[in-house]
């Protein structure tokens, strides 16, 4: 039974995991009374939630990943000129850190890299990997919510600046308004002389993205849908998977795709302890992910006190990676 079923809504308590769940419930709530209903798409990394965007980056319409690393692998060298000698490597949400090998065969003076991830085993598990791969190396796990800042940890040698490695478009999940804020997180611990490394989705011929984002083998459509096996799990909820389906849909004025949950029929939800009235046909958004042009995104890295430097893209144009610096 989930510790919601009898105390649906528990009081905060002493520890800091039951303040964490409390949050969650709270937050899960409010999303849920919210029109449209919307959810953060946190929720969608439980354990099986990674391990299904580790098989969407795999898919053939899913040209992100493939297209990132493509260009990474042509243009590191280029990327490690940006860079410069003894810096130090900070990535931010750094999963199983493949793309960051591409970079560090480029940078062999590097002083240290600081992968920071939420969850503990991945990152110690990535560490420990990239520290047998590269033994000459100071790796500095932090196993952290990126989202909530970072300090750099103190390395064995001086380096000569702090650079933020973003790829991946993580950046697009987020809200204009959160995206500034984090670009500004990133300014700040990268610090005065500092750079940023990030990978940006473009926005491009929507049925691409549609496709990219619906695929034929119903892989997105697994990741989206686990999203209500973990709140049965995690929040006593009583989701039928059966009734609701994956739909992802571009929104042109919002430049992005937004990732939603479609109920198939009119059907009350329990989520812990609370009635959640759903109408046929309505949606609950799981995620959005937005498409930039250099000038979009360069105007919040901007507002965030980034100045664009160099940026490199795959011959269709579809992605692009840019190096900023901070003066
Ligand atoms: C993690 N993030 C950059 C992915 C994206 O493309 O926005 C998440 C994703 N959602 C569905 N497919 C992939």
């Amino acid at each position: 039974m989930s510790k919601f079923e009898r105390n649906p809504r528990p009081a905060p308590r002493t520890s800091r995991r039951d303040a964490a769940d409390w949050l969650l419930v709270e937050q899960v709530l409010a999303g849920l009374r919210s029109t449209p209903k919307r959810l953060s798409p946190a929720y969608l990394y439980d354990r099986r939630g990674s391990q299904l965007f580790e098989a969407i980056c795999e898919l053939p319409e899913y040209y992100l990943t493939r297209t990132e690393t493509g260009i990474l692998a042509r243009y590191a060298a280029q990327m490690a000129e940006c860079i410069g000698k003894q810096a130090l490597l900070l990535e931010p949400g750094s999963g199983s850190s493949r793309k960051t090998r591409l970079l560090l065969d480029a940078l062999p003076d590097l002083t240290a890299y600081v992968p920071v991830d939420i969850s503990r085993t991945h990152l110690l598990e990535a560490a420990r990997a990239v520290q047998a791969a590269y033994p000459r190396l100071e790796v500095l796990p932090v196993c952290a919510d990126f989202t909530q800042g970072f300090t750099v940890p103190p390395s064995r040698r001086p380096h000569s600046r702090v650079v933020v490695f973003f790829p991946g478009s993580t950046l697009g999940n987020f809200d204009a308004a959160e995206a500034i804020r984090l670009l500004g997180l990133m300014r700040r611990a990268a610090g005065d002389g500092g750079g940023l490394l990030i990978g940006i989705d473009l926005a491009k011929d929507p049925t691409i993205l549609e496709r990219a984002y619906n695929d034929a083998a119903g892989v997105t459509a697994a990741f989206n849908l686990n999203l209500l096996v973990r709140l049965n799990r995690e929040l006593a909820a009583d989701f039928d998977q059966e009734s609701f389906h994956h739909k992802a849909v571009w929104m042109p004025a919002q430049s992005r795709i937004e990732m939603h949950l479609v109920s198939a029929r009119r059907q009350t939800v329990h989520v812990a302890g609370e009635r959640v009235e759903f109408a046929a046909g309505e949606r609950l958004v799981t995620e959005h992910c937005h498409k930039y042009s250099a000038e979009s995104f360069a105007s919040q890295a901007r507002t965030a006190g980034w100045t664009p430097r160099r940026s490199w893209r795959d011959p269709r144009g579809y992605f692009s990676v840019q190096y900023l610096e901070t003066v």
